[in-house]
């Protein structure tokens, strides 16, 4: 083999080598897990389970809303929600299946919600319109079809 060939090869899985080494420690060591607020519900229970049992948009405080959702092949109960402008907004959601993708079209909310995990996201609508909800995770046959809206008036 030539001499260049060997450098390269050697240099290659070198680079391989140290990407898995820091994968593996940022799993391993660092405890690498979903993004949420650590907290854990059994997903065959969902519908049983406080506040999942009773999904809607409750207001919490001066226009501050929580919107518990359930997400499921291929629907988000509740769908077609309407929240004021201005409302802070925090968007506790758990999977009764598979992982789903939540995602507002227009602002910055994308979060990946697996099951046997709680995803949490505060997000501010300050300015009215119709914003899609959808899921960008591929959930099975009907992935496509799975979407709502959030209206803010
Ligand atoms: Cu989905």
């Amino acid at each position: 083999m030539h001499r260049l060939e060997e450098i390269w090869i050697t240099l290659s899985v070198g680079l391989l080598l140290v990407f898995m080494l820091i994968i593996g420690y940022q799993t391993f060591a660092l405890g690498m897990g979903p993004p949420s607020h650590k907290e854990t519900i059994d997903p065959q229970e969902v519908d049983e389970t406080e506040p999942f049992d009773d999904p809607g948009v409750k207001e919490t405080g001066d226009n501050e809303y929580e919107i518990v959702m359930t997400m499921q092949a291929f629907q988000f109960t509740p769908g077609d929600i309407e929240i004021p402008a201005g409302a802070e907004v925090t968007f506790t959601l758990a999977t009764k299946d598979v992982t789903h993708g939540f995602q507002v079209a227009g602002t910055n909310i994308n979060a990946m919600v697996m099951p046997g995990h709680v995803q949490k996201i505060t997000h501010t609508f300050d300015e009215p319109g119709e914003f899609l909800i959808l899921c960008n995770e591929y959930c099975g046959i009907g992935h496509q079809m799975m979407s709502t809206t959030i209206t803010v008036t």
